[in-house]
């Protein structure tokens, strides 16, 4: 039946054929093939003037075409993700080795500077923030990465001195923020692994000693604190004005002294920080990096994810974590920030579609007026943002709780799933800037836009502003920080894609190569894409507190701190998520 039904189709065809050739006349025969010349002289015109065209407009078409592929590339395939085998287990070998590297770093600081604030590992010597003596800047950012790697012995040396030698009592004046991150923040978290009272203690000592920053007439604190008088001090660079990540980079902390201490002083003190920052807000939705600590009001000022203004966006969405979901206004926050920073901020590289945050900046033209120009720049800071990004689409942007890992699509919202492309490629585009000679990331990454003449000279749709042979830019420098590593961190942990841990073995190789000094210690390094490499003396702090914890938690396994449990403050100190109790929040 199929075959005879086939053969009569076959028939039809050929006979419909057949009967247009035959109708056609000898006369009509001679005028189609007049016609036929005709059509084939006008579609080579029409060909020439084409490829003319294509030939003169090449630029612009090629531009259309990029755009249009750009918007096919698929940064996330959320289907292929969920079909992937997960092993959470931890890699011993690289887990040990990131043990060694914080073994090599603190007990070099150890032998060398013990109790002063900052390390030269090259000179072999340490120095302290103001003259008036330390204040545990490195001992206490680096107990609980000792805690956490089980290191017994440096951690009993490193509580005896906290318990004999560590004072407050420092005539001089400290960053309010820097001092909360890292020294309040480390005494919290060393606690709560141990439960000894010196950290609290100490933690409450200090956190007396800064709550006079908090007298303004705002509540906003003052960017210094000097710890003796006990009394807050303007910054004087800044005409008194206070950055916006600096007082929104202090609740955390704030919040779990209270928990731990039930005294609401501190909670009430960082909660009205954040009512004022709310009562601020401007029509955009987006946030400028300096706030005025008189009236509360956003200052004309630059608007980024970099510094001062990054912690601001971490803090919304980890109060928003830390008390359990239970207050609804960081979310709302976090939520109407991401939309400004989404519409405003993010933006796509011209050629590779790499994801990256630019700056906006405020200039006075002649007339006096002020216009914003953009900025396509992302400094270092700006890759704590990627993981963030996840973060907060799995906890702000999901149809209901607990998230799969990795997430499926329907359990997303559209803002989650925007958040979490966006996240993933940010973190794809910050392992973009390690492809350098050094396999280290600069300190700012310039992207390139479609006009820019450094198009011809770059490979890459980034490039670091100024570098050449015999420049050294500010921005070339690498100085330890963990940002990409604290992203590929969250990002391994919510997806169990082993890239994120490739990547970051990656990054803690090119830190062993570069950074290390052979006698102890790591050092800074000038320049990331210029070899050999020319070091600078420093060992920051957070090397110890962030970039080798992170690293230590990538290689665990994932019952070592979950994320279900533990929200991190800006130093990677982890505090547990908490109910309150006390009524909170403020709408
Ligand atoms: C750290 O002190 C903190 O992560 C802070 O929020 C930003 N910068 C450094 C590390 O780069």
């Amino acid at each position: 039946m199929a075959e005879s039904s086939v053969r009569k189709r076959k028939t039809g065809k050929g006979s419909k054929g057949q009967a247009s050739r035959h109708g056609r006349t000898p006369g009509h025969s001679s005028g189609s093939r007049g016609d036929y010349g005709m059509l084939k002289m006008v579609a080579l015109a029409v060909l020439v003037s084409l490829v003319f065209f294509v030939y003169q407009n090449y630029g612009y078409i090629h531009t259309l075409v990029k755009a249009w592929t750009q918007r096919k590339r698929l940064i996330y395939d959320f289907n292929a993700a969920s079909k992937r085998e997960i092993d959470f287990s931890a890699d011993i070998p690289k887990r040990d080795a990131v043990v060694a590297a914080f073994k090599h770093a603190w007990l070099a600081y150890e032998r060398d500077a013990m109790g002063d604030d900052e390390y030269h590992p090259m000179g072999h010597s340490g120095s302290n923030l103001t003259s008036a003596g330390g204040i545990g800047y490195t001992v206490v950012d680096s107990i609980d990465t000792m805690l956490l790697m089980g290191l017994d012995e440096e951690y009993e040396r490193a509580r005896k001195w906290v318990a004999e030698e560590l004072s407050f009592e420092r005539d001089g004046n400290f960053s309010t923020f820097e001092t909360t991150i890292r020294v309040l923040g480390g005494l919290l978290s060393a606690f709560h692994v141990t439960k000894d009272a010196i950290y609290i203690e100490r933690a409450k000592d200090l956190a007396d000693r800064m709550m006079p920053a908090f007298d303004t007439p705002t509540g906003l604190p003052l960017s210094m604190i000097n710890l003796a008088e006990r009394v807050g001090v303007p910054d004087p660079d800044n005409r008194g004005l206070v950055s916006t990540a600096e007082v929104s980079t202090l609740q955390l902390e704030l919040k779990y002294l209270t928990m731990l201490t039930d005294d609401k002083t501190y909670w009430e003190k960082a909660e009205t920080v954040m009512k004022v920052i709310n009562n601020a807000k401007i029509a955009s939705g987006l946030s400028s990096i300096f706030l005025n600590a008189n009236d509360g009001k956003y200052s004309i000022s630059p608007i980024r994810l970099g510094s001062r203004g990054d912690s601001y966006y971490e803090y919304l969405l980890k109060q928003y974590i830390q008390t359990n979901h239970t207050e609804s206004v960081y979310r709302t926050m976090y939520k109407d920030a991401m939309a400004a920073v989404t519409t405003h901020l993010i933006r796509r590289s011209e050629n590779e579609g790499l994801i990256y945050t630019q700056e906006i900046v405020p200039e006075r033209n002649r007339e006096g007026k002020i216009t914003w120009r953009m900025v396509p720049k992302q400094d270092h800071l700006v890759c704590f943002f990627g993981g963030s990004l996840m973060l907060g689409a799995v906890r702000t942007g999901a149809t209901g709780q607990p998230v799969s890992i990795p997430p499926r699509v329907e359990e997303l919202t559209s803002d989650g799933k925007r958040d979490w492309i966006n996240g993933v490629g940010l973190v794809k585009t910050c392992m973009e800037t390690h492809k350098t000679a050094t396999g280290l990331s600069p300190e700012i990454a310039h992207f390139r836009m479609p006009d820019d003449e450094v198009q011809t000279q770059s490979q890459h749709d980034w490039f670091i502003k100024g570098a050449g042979p015999g420049n050294t830019p500010y921005d070339a420098r690498y100085i330890l920080r963990p940002e990409t590593v604290e992203s590929l961190f969250i990002a391994w942990r919510l997806t169990g894609d082993p890239q994120y841990r490739e990547w970051g073995w990656g990054i803690f190789e090119a830190i062993e190569k570069h950074c290390r000094i052979e006698s102890g210690g790591y050092a800074s390094i000038m320049n990331v894409d210029a070899l050999p490499v020319e070091l600078e003396d420093k060992m920051e702090t957070f090397l110890m507190s962030e970039t080798l914890k992170y690293l230590y938690l990538l290689f665990s396994d994932d019952t070592v701190l979950p994320l279900s449990k533990y929200v991190f403050n800006t130093e990677a100190h982890p505090f547990p998520i908490f109910t309150p109790a006390l009524q909170t929040g403020f709408s």
